[in-house]
């Protein structure tokens, strides 16, 4: 296992990229549950999805300027939406008027600046018919007898062979895939746990097809050993090596530049350079990962806040970086 995880050690610093049919309305990635959207009023997402200024080799490189040796692309988020494409849905990127595997172009161009490549993969799904509701999902019950009534004809079963078969995809159709960042389980009263998504059988699918990859920490899969290799604190800073059973485990933060995780256009709220640099610092000092986000817009470009932010981490790393 170390050995499997030497490269990601080293590495300590990736990009994570949330990008999806939220980048439009530019306000969260959860726009869809938080302004409880139908899938009616949010299908004119993905009929005009045309991101014509994406130039994945560009952000390659602004990730690398940066320090950065790995990257973490959303492949589907909570929407449900597919950028990539996907027999066992037509809600994905080839058929919207973009057409092509946005996915595919990414890890080419990723691959080619030598950066390891991760795929985020929701393990909620707001779109899927048989994705039963709960407490977060975009569609809104008051009590157990109304979600009892929507959930009539929805079987997690259905759902759970569909999402196996999505990672299945995922993670045959690209080739070498270093990275698998599952998200997430809510175990109790509102959320889903491990018998939801099939977490056992699914993570035993993912050994096989990728033996060396790096799998997160939210399948809820209670065991360490054998089950996930990291675990991912999100959004504040670690002040402590986190533990599991009195032992250090793996950790990376997942941090964004401003807030949300998908493009929000008007949050005000972003993160300095010292700000960034302490946390990175911070991070790398107590053992463990930062995985720093940037949202792109739905043209396919990198805010310019994003672009002054990631520029500033770069003129640091250039003198106090080694390899
Ligand atoms: C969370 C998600 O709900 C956020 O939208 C984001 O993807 C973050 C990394 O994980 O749990």
């Amino acid at each position: 296992k170390t050995e499997r995880m030497a490269w990601w050690t080293e590495a300590r610093f990736g990009m994570f990229i949330h990008w999806g049919l939220y980048a439009q309305p530019a306000r969260h990635e959860w726009v869809k549950k938080r302004e409880r959207i139908s899938d009616k009023d949010y299908q004119k997402y993905f009929d005009v999805f045309n991101p014509d200024l994406f130039n994945p080799r560009e952000w390659a490189k602004k990730a690398k300027a940066a320090g950065m040796k790995y990257a973490v692309i959303t492949t589907k988020h909570h929407e449900g939406f597919s950028m990539f494409n996907s027999d066992y849905s037509d809600y994905n990127i080839t058929k919207t008027p973009y057409g092509k595997d946005i996915l595919k172009e990414w890890v080419e161009a990723f691959r080619a600046e030598g950066l390891g490549i991760g795929f985020y993969y929701s393990l909620i799904d707001w779109h899927h018919p048989d994705f039963t509701i709960d407490s977060r999902h975009s569609i809104k019950a008051n009590n157990k007898e109304e979600y009892d009534k929507l959930n009539k004809n929805r079987d997690m079963a259905v759902y759970r062979k569909y999402l196996k078969n999505q990672v299945k995809e995922l993670l045959s159709n690209y080739g070498k895939v270093d990275l698998l960042w599952l998200d997430f389980s809510y175990p109790g009263e509102f959320g889903k746990g491990r018998d939801d998504w099939g977490s056992v059988e699914l993570i035993k699918m993912v050994r096989k097809l990728q033996p060396k990859i790096l799998v997160n920490d939210r399948l809820d899969l209670k065991e360490y050993a054998g089950g996930w290799d990291f675990t991912t604190p999100e959004q504040f800073k670690v002040e402590k090596w986190p533990e599991v059973d009195g032992k250090k485990v793996p950790w990376e933060t997942c941090q964004t530049f401003s807030g949300s995780w998908g493009y929000y256009r008007d949050e005000h709220t972003w993160k300095d350079n010292k700000q960034l640099l302490t946390l990175l610092i911070e991070s790398v000092s107590k053992g463990g990962n930062v995985l720093l986000n940037v949202g792109p817009t739905a043209r396919g470009t990198f805010d310019y806040r994003a672009d002054e932010a990631l520029e500033g981490m770069g003129n640091w790393m250039k003198y106090n970086s080694r390899s």
